[in-house]
């Protein structure tokens, strides 16, 4: 086994890239960042001082950015999912949605979310305001963007929808998508259709009672 990735499964980041093993199948070791296996953030931060995961380690080559796992992926261990376009016009627009979902949607989740860990009299709500609205200007920009392509950014999965899958999973649980968005809910439910979501979703269900807001009774 060549392939081993620093993660644990209820975090965002690291499901985008699981979701790009899974599509394809790709045989990796987990190397668990859980309090039951601290070594492993030991060595994490050995290779990353940063410590921020996920991070893939192929047989000493690592790799540290969801984005650039998966570029990682895609160059070295393809397989029938082709999670960057061939053509190089056609990448480019998967990079930009990838860019997109990382930096508008899962940035402005993650805000929201780290707003929960803090003690009651740090808590920023004008940070989390100003997230809540980048939230909201990118749900309705992605929802006029949707229709015309199968997925994120072409007819066919890629990086973008591995990109998409959790971050659009997790916003729409601290910020719900509103129903005036129908596109991109109908986006959403049909990335929970895709088999290698679905398992990530099962895989990181017994951790919700981890979600420092508090995890809604749905998917
Ligand atoms: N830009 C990074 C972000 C990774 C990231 O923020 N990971 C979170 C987990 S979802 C993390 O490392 N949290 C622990 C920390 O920030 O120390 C990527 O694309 O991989």
């Amino acid at each position: 086994m060549t392939l081993s990735l620093y993660a644990h499964p209820f975090s965002s980041y690291c499901q985008k890239v699981l979701v790009a093993l899974y599509e394809n199948a790709t045989p990796f070791a987990l190397k668990m960042l859980g309090p039951e296996t601290p070594e492993n953030f030991g060595a994490l931060k050995q290779l990353w001082p940063l410590g921020k995961f996920p991070l893939l380690d192929d047989n000493g080559a690592v790799v540290f950015e969801a984005t650039s796992i998966i570029e990682h992926l895609a160059l070295n261990h393809s397989g029938s999912v082709r999670l960057i376009p061939e053509t190089p016009r056609s990448a480019l627009n998967v990079r930009m949605m990838d860019r997109v979902f990382d930096n508008y949607v899962m940035t402005p989740m993650q805000r929201i979310v780290s707003d929960h860990m803090r003690p009651s009299d740090k808590r920023d709500s004008q940070t989390v305001t100003e997230a809540r609205s980048m939230l909201d200007t990118t749900y309705r920009w992605l929802n006029g963007r949707l229709p015309g392509h199968a997925w994120a950014a072409a007819d066919t999965f890629s990086l973008a929808d591995c990109a998409a899958a959790p971050s659009l999973f997790y916003a729409d649980w601290v910020h719900p998508i509103a129903d005036e968005f129908r596109e991109l809910r109908a986006y959403r439910n049909q990335l929970l259709s895709r088999p290698s979501f679905a398992q990530a979703i099962e895989e990181a269900r017994p951790y919700r009672h981890l979600f420092p807001p508090g995890a809604p009774n749905r998917d």
